[in-house]
């Protein structure tokens, strides 16, 4: 079937996902304050337009909770382009998205969808050097899938416009 007549070229899908608690929401606040046309419907589905030039992106806010996450593959079909946020704030929530974070780019359903990866909380961190990331991450050697690491403190307000620059030019059009 045809969906061509729904979709404008101009829209994308994101979704965003991630820990619960790793600062998914902070970083939909940031992104909103950025491109403040956007209308929000954060009490429904926590999805927010943003209006990006001629794009228009539609940003869902996932929940993060271990019982929730089976409902992130519902949307991976869908998405043009994930942001996955990972809590630096501690090894141990550093350890949990690694694992998280490797199942999703081995999932054949994002094969071809860029992966925005938002070091979040770098604030509060034990410091660390960017170009170490991908070796912390473990993901060196993912060489099928699109991704990019850009260290982010949504609290601080700073690391997350560039990042969604970075994967705005990545995504494209809804087929
Ligand atoms: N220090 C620090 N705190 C953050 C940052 N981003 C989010 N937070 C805080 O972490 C908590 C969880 O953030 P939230 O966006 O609700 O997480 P979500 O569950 O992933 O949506 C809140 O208290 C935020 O203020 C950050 O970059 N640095
Ligand atoms: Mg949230």
């Amino acid at each position: 079937m045809n969906h061509s007549r729904w979709y404008s070229k101009h829209d994308r899908r994101v979704i965003i996902i991630g820990l619960d608690s790793s600062g998914k929401s902070e970083i939909a606040r940031v992104l909103l304050e950025n491109w403040p046309d956007g209308c929000s419907n954060i009490e429904a589905l926590s999805c927010y337009k943003l209006k990006i030039g001629d794009l228009n992106v539609s940003l869902y806010d996932l929940p993060g909770k271990k019982k929730d996450r089976f409902q992130w593959r519902h949307f991976f079909s869908v998405t043009q382009g994930i942001i996955f946020v990972v809590d630096m704030s501690s090894e141990d929530r550093i350890q949990e998205s690694r694992e998280i974070l490797h199942s999703l780019m081995n999932d054949v359903l994002l094969s071809s969808v860029p992966f925005l990866i938002l070091c979040n909380k770098v604030d509060i961190g034990q410091p660390i050097l960017s170009k170490q990331l991908p070796r912390e991450l473990k993901i060196q050697n993912m060489k099928e899938i699109t991704w990019e690491i850009y260290k982010t403190s949504a609290k601080y307000r700073f690391g997350v416009i560039e990042g969604f620059t970075w994967l705005l030019t990545k995504m494209s059009a809804i087929e």
